[in-house]
C-alpha cells in the first residue's frame, strides 16, 4: 500500500496530566479500526460526517470511556476518513487507545504526517502548512495572528498572484519564440519587462517582512550589559516586574547570565542579565564576563546600563558600537545627580537618563525598546511574515528575475530564448514556496519540525 494512503495513527495531544487526550486516526481503514475496538450502540462507520457518538473503546476489556468524532472524506483534516477519539487525560489510556488501534492495521504516525497528507490532498499549500506549525509554536498573540493569517492563506495568496503574473510572462515570452525576428517589436518585449518588474516589486516588498518573522518565529534577545553596580539587575526585574535577579550594592553581584522570557510589543523577548564588565581577578567572575561578551555578541538589541552619577573608569569606557541601531545607552543613577550625559556620546547611539528605582525610568527604557522593535518590524506589507525558506527562494527567483529583465530591455527579442529560461527557474522557485513543486527532501524538512499527531 502507497506510504501516503495507508492508515495512520498518532496522540494528538500533550502528554501528562489533563482532563482529555486525542487519538486521531486518518486513512481508508479508520472507519473500520473504530468499528471494532469501539463499543457503541451503533457502528462508527454508519455515522455521517462530521457526527459524534458515546462509547467504550474495548480490546478484550474495556480500555477508556470516549467521545468518538467521525469525519468522511473529503470533509476533514486530512480530506481522508478521519476518526478522533477523545479519552480521559494521563499517560495510560490514550497509549493503550493507541496500542488497539496499531494492533487493527494502523500504523504510527510520523510527525507532521496528518498536516502532510493535508497538503498532499490540496486542501492546504505547502506555506499554509507551515503556518500550523508556527502557531503550534507561537509564543506571543502577535505571532499567533500572524500564523492564523499565514493558515488562512494571506501570504499564500500574494505569493500566487506574483506565480500567476509570472506564468503569464513566460508564456507570453515563449510565444514570441515561434516568430521571426522583428515581427513582434520592441514593444512587446518591453511589456514583458514591466510585468516581471512589478513581480518583482512585490516579491521585495514580501521580502522585506523576514525580519518580524523571525522576531515573531524565534523570539529576541536583549542583552544587558555593562560595568558591575550600574543596575542592571534592577533593570532586568523592573523589566519582569518581578524580583528575578539579586540586587545588591556590592559590585559584581550578578556572576552568571540569567534568561528571562516576556513578551514587548507583541514579540517573544529574552532577556539576559549578566556579570559586570570588569577586568576581575576571581576565575569565577572571569568566566562570568566572558559570558556576558558571548551575550552582547548574539544579541538582537544590547543595552548598556551605565551609572551616570559617577564618571566612568578608563576601563570602562565604552568601546566602539559596531550596529549602533541595535544599542541602547541607559544612564542610571538620575536621582543621584548625573555627571554623565547623552551628549558624552556619538549621536547616532540612542540613549536615556533615567532612574531605575522607579516604574518612570522603566518605562522609559521599555518605551526606547519598543521603538526600536517597531523600526525593525516596520514592513510595508500587511498579513505576511515569511520564514528562512521562503527567504532563500524569493533571493533565487529575484536574481533571475533580474537578469529576464536585463536581457529583455538590453536586447530585446535577441536574447527572448535566455530571458525565457531565467524566467522559468524564477517561477519554479516561487512555485515551490507553495509547494506547487516539490522534492521528497523539502517535505521531509518542512514537516520533521512538527510533533507526532498533527
Ligand atoms: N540611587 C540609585 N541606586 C540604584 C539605581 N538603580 C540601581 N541602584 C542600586 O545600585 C546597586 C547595584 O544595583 P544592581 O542592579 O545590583 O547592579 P548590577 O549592575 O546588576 O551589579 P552587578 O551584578 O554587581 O554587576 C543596588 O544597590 C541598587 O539598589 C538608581 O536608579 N538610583
Ligand atoms: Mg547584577
Amino acid at each position: 500500500m502507497n506510504a501516503d494512503s495507508d492508515t495512520i495513527v498518532g496522540i494528538s495531544t500533550a502528554p501528562g496530566a489533563a482532563g482529555i487526550a486525542i487519538v486521531r486516526i486518518s486513512g481508508t481503514e479508520s472507519l473500520a479500526i473504530a468499528d471494532q475496538i469501539i463499543r457503541c450502540n451503533r457502528r462508527i462507520s454508519s455515522l455521517a460526517g462530521n457526527n459524534m457518538a458515546h462509547g467504550f473503546v474495548a480490546d478484550g476489556n474495556d480500555i477508556d470511556e470516549v467521545v468518538v468524532l467521525v469525519f468522511k472524506a473529503p470533509h476533514s483534516y486530512t480530506r481522508e476518513d478521519v476518526v478522533e477519539i477523545q479519552g480521559h487525560g494521563g499517560s495510560i489510556c490514550a497509549r493503550r487507545i493507541l496500542s488497539a488501534v496499531l494492533r487493527h492495521g494502523a500504523r504510527m504516525a510520523e510527525p507532521g504526517e496528518f498536516t502532510k497528507r493535508a497538503f498532499l490532498n490540496g486542501r492546504i499549500d505547502l506555506v499554509q502548512a507551515e503556518a500550523v506549525i508556527d502557531l503550534i509554536n507561537a509564543q506571543s498573540e502577535r505571532a499567533a495572528s500572524s500564523a492564523i493569517e499565514q493558515l488562512e492563506g494571506k501570504l499564500s495568496d500574494y505569493i500566487r498572484t506574483c506565480y500567476d503574473k509570472m506564468l503569464t510572462a513566460a508564456a507570453d515570452l515563449e510565444y514570441s519564440l515561434d516568430f521571426e525576428e522583428g515581427d513582434l517589436g520592441d514593444d512587446y518585449f518591453r511589456k514583458i519587462a514591466e510585468l516581471v518588474e512589478n513581480v518583482n516589486v512585490t516579491l521585495e516588498e514580501i521580502l522585506n517582512t523576514w525580519e518580524e518573522g523571525v522576531l515573531l518565529r524565534e523570539g529576541l534577545k536583549i542583552v544587558i550589559s555593562g560595568p558591575p553596580n550600574a543596575g542592571k539587575s534592577t533593570l532586568l526585574n523592573g523589566l519582569l516586574g518581578r524580583n528575578r535577579s539579586i540586587v545588591s550594592e556590592t559590585p559584581g553581584t550578578t556572576r552568571d547570565t540569567i534568561e528571562e522570557q516576556s513578551v514587548l510589543e507583541g514579540i517573544p523577548v529574552r532577556y539576559v542579565d549578566t556579570a559586570g564588565l570588569r577586568d576581575a581577578s576571581c576565575t569565577v567572575e572571569q568566566d562570568g564576563v566572558r559570558r556576558a561578551k558571548e551575550s552582547i555578541a548574539t544579541a538582537g538589541i544590547n543595552i548598556r546600563v551605565i551609572d551616570g552619577s559617577a564618571p566612568l573608569e578608563a576601563s570602562q569606557k565604552p568601546e566602539e558600537w559596531p550596529n549602533a541601531d541595535h544599542w541602547l545607552i541607559v544612564l542610571n543613577k538620575a536621582d543621584l545627580g548625573l555627571v554623565m550625559r547623552k551628549s558624552d556620546f556619538p549621536v547616532n547611539l540612542r540613549c536615556v537618563e533615567c532612574c531605575l528605582h522607579d516604574e518612570t525610568g522603566i518605562k522609559t527604557v521599555r518605551d526606547a525598546l519598543k521603538v526600536m522593535i517597531n523600526i525593525s518590524t516596520g514592513s510595508t506589507m500587511p498579513h505576511a511574515t515569511i520564514s528562512e525558506r521562503h527567504r532563500a527562494m524569493i533571493q533565487y527567483a529575484q536574481n533571475e528575475l533580474n537578469e529576464c529583465m536585463i536581457l529583455l530591455k538590453q536586447r530585446g527579442e535577441e536574447s527572448a530564448a535566455e530571458a525565457a529560461a531565467a524566467l522559468r527557474r524564477a517561477t519554479e522557485k516561487v512555485g515551490e514556496i507553495t509547494g506547487h513543486f516539490y522534492t521528497d527532501d523539502l517535505l521531509t524538512k518542512v514537516f520533521s519540525r512538527f510533533c507526532v499527531g498533527k
